[in-house]
């Protein structure tokens, strides 16, 4: 007889604020959202407009990606620019992905900050 032990994801880090924020105990001004991405304002905007895709599934940092996450990192990609246009961003947009201490990461839980609108900004 063998045992056979399913396999759980680990899809949410309780001590994790995007976490909280995908389940909802901690509010956000959301912009997009579908079963694998949400996009919310930045809370500290470096830009007029400034938003974060983030995967729904809790990855700490691009570190730790792998094969399974091409297709949600792609849909981040493709979200962006859909988003921008919604928002109103006509004149172009930077895309950021900080990963680590030495990248200025802050949130462990992978996030992509879109930031567009009328220039001078600062560079972040
Ligand atoms: P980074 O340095 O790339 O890890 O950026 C983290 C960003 O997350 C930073 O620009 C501020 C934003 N942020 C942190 N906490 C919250 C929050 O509770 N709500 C929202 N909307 N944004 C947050």
């Amino acid at each position: 007889m063998s045992l056979v032990f399913e396999e759980v994801p680990m899809s949410a880090d309780p001590n994790c604020i995007f976490c909280k924020i995908v389940a909802g105990h901690i509010p956000a001004k959301k912009v997009y959202e579908d079963e694998d991405l949400l996009a919310f304002h930045d809370i500290a905007p470096w830009a007029p407009v400034h938003v974060l895709i983030i995967p729904k599934r809790h990855i700490a940092s691009m570190v730790d990606v792998s094969a399974d996450d091409q297709a949600v990192l792609g849909k981040m990609m493709v979200l962006a620019p859909k988003l921008m246009a919604e928002l109103g961003v006509t004149g172009g947009f930077r895309q950021v992905i900080n990963t680590g201490r030495d990248g200025g990461q802050e949130v462990y839980h992978v996030h992509m900050h879109v930031m567009g609108g009328p220039r001078p900004w600062a560079k972040g």
